[in-house]
């Protein structure tokens, strides 16, 4: 039998390259996602290659997470890689002009999303045990403080600490635990944070080459098929042309 990968958020992105990669190399794919339409394209592009089984998903919703692992059929129940992928950011804006909801959305999102479905995933990879592994997206957001950052910075700093919680818990069971950390990459993220604005989204990478979708995914990959004994703890990655800059300091006008 195939190794299995659960991947969340798979119908954009680093999600869905990610399958991609994955069906690449013959592995088994549980995609989900909100937009059913999208997990019934790729799975009308990968299913000729590789199993695959669909869930339409919030992962804000623990009962329904915990009904789809529930509900996979036994072909697809021994997972090796969970994909922890779902995410976004919303409000770009300084703190002080922020909706009290979009802060939610991302906390409900990026942090009681992510642990939902770590918590329902768990005992399958326990079950796996030796080289099962899961891969949490982070971002430099959740290291390096930027405005307009807030709480999505914050949910992200999150996934790093909860990815090294788990494991110091997890030590003696195999299970290995990976915070990736992207910088700017071009996906659909920056339309849903300016909530479509191509021209906004457009304009952040024009001039420039930020990371690729397969660029993260390939990171992914890699991280979840190294040999059994290695756990890479966060993997950082920016493109060549971002770096950081200066403290920012306010002077008398
Ligand atoms: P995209 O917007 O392209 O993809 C985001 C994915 O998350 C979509 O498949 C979306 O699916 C899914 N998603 C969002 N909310 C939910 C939800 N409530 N339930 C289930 N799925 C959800 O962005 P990226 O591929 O760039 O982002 C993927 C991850 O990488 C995110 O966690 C993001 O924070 C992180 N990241 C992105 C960076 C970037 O610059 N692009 C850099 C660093 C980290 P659907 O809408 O169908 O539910
Ligand atoms: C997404 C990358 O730089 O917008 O996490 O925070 S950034």
């Amino acid at each position: 039998m195939s190794n299995v990968v659960f991947i969340t958020g798979a119908t954009s992105g680093f999600g869905r390259a990610t399958a991609r990669r994955f069906a690449e190399a013959g592995w088994s794919l549980v995609l989900t996602g909100r937009r059913s339409e999208r997990l019934e394209e790729l799975k009308a592009e990968l299913g000729a290659k590789v199993p695959v089984h669909i869930a339409t998903l919030d992962v804000r919703d623990a009962e329904a997470v915990k009904k789809a692992v529930a509900d996979l059929p036994a072909e697809f129940a021994q997972i090796k890689a969970l994909i922890n992928n779902a995410g976004l950011a919303l409000a770009p804006q300084p703190s002080q002009n922020v909706d009290l909801t979009d802060w939610h959305t991302m906390i409900d999102t990026n942090i009681t999303g992510l642990v939902n479905v770590t918590h329902a995933v768990l005992p399958k990879l326990l079950e796996t045990g030796k080289g099962a592994s899961i891969v949490n997206l982070g971002s430099v957001a959740g290291e390096w403080p930027y405005p307009g950052g807030h709480v999505y910075g914050a949910s992200k700093a999150f996934v790093k600490q909860f990815s090294f919680n788990l494991r110091c818990d997890l030590i003696a069971t195999g299970v290995r635990v990976t915070d990736i950390a992207p910088g700017m990459a071009e996906t659909e993220f920056t339309l849903v944070r300016t909530r479509g604005d191509q021209a906004a989204s457009d304009k952040l990478y024009q001039g420039t080459t930020p990371l690729t979708a397969e660029d993260i995914a390939e990171q992914i990959y890699y991280v979840a098929t190294l040999p059994d004994h290695i756990n890479i703890n966060r993997l950082e990655i920016m493109p060549s042309r971002q770096a950081w800059s200066p403290f920012a300091v306010d002077r008398d006008k």
